[in-house]
């Protein structure tokens, strides 16, 4: 099986690749990822060389080189590229509609393209099973809860800032491309994910960092908002599980059953790293800033029998010894030197 992952050399890709050569001997990866400046090739070391994996830079706004990808023969689409921080696309939503949602809509045009003497998939069953384009949205689609309830998929959605916004466009754009052309589409909405390899521009990488540099640790507001916190190899498997066994047209929420505040976060950090409050700085508030999110994945579970395997004590403890032990990684990305890791590979400079 051909899998086509966009946005590959991510946090959350780079997980899902390095995930699903180890689980899966039939899957080969094309990964098809722009580099920007959260692409990181360093995510990758050692699976470059993986006889099941290939990458191209390239964006998947241009629909010559997606076309290009297609026609190697793609079953599958796992489509993680995005501008993916909150805080950028309040300062600048302009790449936020380009990739989130022009770029999605390219690939959801050419995979009915190329897809079409395929369709419709004989599914359910691995032999029916393919192609299927499975978008990656999330829970912040569904907007900003009150202290009660958890969103489900049938919740409204209420995006509050342009990342939100253009990702519920791209989110409603694939389901309307399975009710109107047949596009076997799935969308999952997950919560907040944490793990080896997020980028430190992210609450929890950046906290870890900054304690470990004895830096501050910026708190928006009160501190009190709420995340759902849920651990990137919990979501690599849930993905797993929606590719090879979800049903087209269908949307699956993804959480951890992992509610923290912000401030519960921070301090569990600083403990783990045994570094003082006083690091704490309470700062401005985020616009718009959402509450608290809360996923239930009570559908996940019982239709593909998804269940967390992380606690989020044991899952940001071993998270905290990562960043710890891979001091390298986050000084390199921190000071821009990660971008020289494509030059040393493909000669070309992305600087
Ligand atoms: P990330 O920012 O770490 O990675 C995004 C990747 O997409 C980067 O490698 C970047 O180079 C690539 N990219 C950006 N624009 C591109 C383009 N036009 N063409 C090709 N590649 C492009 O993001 P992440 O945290 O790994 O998130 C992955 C996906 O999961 C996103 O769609 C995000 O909206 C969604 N999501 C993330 C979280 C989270 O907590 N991180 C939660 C819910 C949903
Ligand atoms: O410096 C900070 N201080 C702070 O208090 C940062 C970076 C964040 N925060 C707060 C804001 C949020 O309440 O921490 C919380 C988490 O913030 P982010 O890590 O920016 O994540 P969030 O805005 O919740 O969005 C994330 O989860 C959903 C991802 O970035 C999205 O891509 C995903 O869709």
């Amino acid at each position: 099986m051909k899998l086509l992952v966009t946005g590959g050399a991510g946090f959350i890709g780079s997980n899902f690749i390095r995930y699903i050569l180890r689980t899966r001997p039939g899957v080969s990866v094309i990964n098809l990822d722009k580099l920007t400046y959260a692409g990181n090739l360093e995510n990758l070391a050692g699976v470059e060389n993986h006889p099941r994996y290939s990458f191209t830079r390239g964006d998947i706004c241009d629909r010559r080189l997606v076309s290009e990808i297609f026609s190697r023969g793609v079953d599958a689409v796992v489509n993680f590229a995005a501008e993916s921080h909150v805080d950028r696309s309040i300062m600048d939503a302009s790449p936020f509609v380009e990739t989130n949602v022009r770029g999605t809509q390219v690939l959801l045009d050419v995979a009915m393209e190329c897809w079409r003497e395929r369709l419709p998939v004989q599914g359910p069953g691995p032999a029916g099973r393919f192609p299927v384009f499975v978008q990656v949205s999330t829970d912040e689609v569904y907007g900003s809860l009150g202290p009660e309830g958890r969103f489900t998929e049938e919740s409204p959605l209420k995006p509050s800032s342009p990342y939100s916004a253009s990702k519920a466009a791209a989110d409603l754009l694939a389901l309307a491309y399975h009710r109107t052309h047949g596009l076997p589409v799935i969308v999952t909405r997950c919560s907040n994910n944490y793990g080896p390899y997020q980028f430190p521009e992210k609450l929890i990488p950046l906290m870890i960092t900054n304690a470990l540099e004895d830096q501050p640790l910026p708190v928006y507001g009160d501190g009190l908002n709420v995340r759902d916190w849920l651990h990137v190899e919990d979501h690599c498997r849930a993905l797993e599980l929606v590719l090879f066994r979800g049903r087209p047209g269908e949307v699956y929420n993804i959480g951890g059953h992992g509610e923290r505040t912000n401030l519960e976060v921070v301090r569990a950090i600083l403990k783990l790293l045994g570094r003082p409050e006083s690091l704490i700085r309470y700062v401005n508030d985020r616009p718009g800033h959402d509450r608290r999110y809360a996923i239930d994945p009570s559908k996940i579970t019982r239709e593909l029998g998804w269940r967390p395997r992380h606690t989020f004590e044991e899952g940001l403890a071993a998270t905290v010894e990562w960043y710890r032990q891979n001091r390298p990684w986050w000084e390199r990305v921190k000071s821009g030197e990660y971008k020289d890791y494509y030059t040393k590979m493909y000669g070309e400079s992305l600087r």
